[in-house]
């Protein structure tokens, strides 16, 4: 699992955020800032690393947590939805934020244990000179999916299949669509505007970066289930938005070209 070759040239970027968009995430939390602050200590070493910790109108105590787990984090932002907006809604929140802050690079990625944060330095400082946007992939033949439950794997290899066929015209074809862990300079989001209104942010945003042309590089990930917490992806309700984005990308792909 790793995207640096010892003859490639590490260059880190001067100024680095981190945007965790969460909803009823208390379980998750103090696993969270374990992870975060190593991540955040290592970062420092070399770059200014932000924290833009969006809490999406919990229900629960996570914005209670947050606050007390990450007291004393330097460049910490906590934002915060009087009420809930759902996952795009917040991931807007976030990059908006980290857009003002004028980092160099932007990386995404959730608040539950899908993905291991610990790896965030390696990808950003790993991040190639010709790319615009890094995306972690499971479905890679160096991928990882272990204990993840096999219903959620068919899921998403039937939805990446799709995506795939649909954007087959735009050059080299992807493994994995649907994962947030991604690191993007802030161009991709200055131009890339997505209207999607819940998980399918993610498989548009990629979508949109193609259609127009962005360098896309995935990197081989592993994935792993969520440990604690409680899921909020409605399955039925995702088949379904997925459906309808696939359906728009085949019949009107003109409209995903950015102005
Ligand atoms: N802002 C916001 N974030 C959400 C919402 N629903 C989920 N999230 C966050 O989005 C991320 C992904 O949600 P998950 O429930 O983990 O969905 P998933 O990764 O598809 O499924 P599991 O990992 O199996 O639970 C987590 O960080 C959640 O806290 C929401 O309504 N608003
Ligand atoms: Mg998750």
């Amino acid at each position: 699992m790793t995207i640096c070759h010892s003859n490639q040239t590490r260059h880190s970027p001067d100024s680095v955020a981190i945007v965790i968009p969460m909803y009823n995430e208390e379980a998750s939390i103090e696993l969270l800032a374990y992870r975060l602050k190593g991540t955040l200590r290592i970062l420092s070493e070399h770059t200014t690393p932000h924290l833009v910790l969006v809490d999406d109108g919990s229900l629960d105590h996570t914005y209670e947590y947050v606050e007390r787990s990450f007291s004393g984090v330097e460049n910490l932002h906590l934002l915060r939805h009087e009420r809930n907006k759902g996952y795009s809604a917040a991931l807007k929140t976030g990059i908006g934020h980290a857009l003002q802050l004028n980092t160099d690079l932007i990386v995404t990625i959730d608040a539950d244990t899908n993905y291991d944060h610990f790896y965030i330095p390696m990808f950003v400082e790993c991040f190639p000179e010709d790319c615009d946007i890094l995306t972690a992939s499971p479905w890679h033949p160096q991928g990882q999916r272990k204990y993840f439950p096999w219903h959620r794997l068919v899921l998403s290899l039937t939805l990446s299949a799709l995506y795939r066929f649909v954007l087959a015209h735009y050059g080299t074809p992807l493994y994995t669509y649907s994962s947030c862990f991604r690191v993007a300079r802030p161009e991709v989001y200055r131009r890339i505007k997505w209207t999607g209104e819940s998980f399918t942010a993610t498989s548009e945003i990629l979508a949109r970066c193609i259609i127009n042309r962005l360098r896309v590089v995935e990197f081989p990930f592993q994935v792993n289930p969520r440990w604690f917490g409680i899921s909020k992806m409605k399955k039925i309700k995702q088949i379904k938005m997925h459906i309808q984005l696939l359906w728009q990308l085949w019949r009107n792909p003109e409209k995903f070209i950015a102005e």
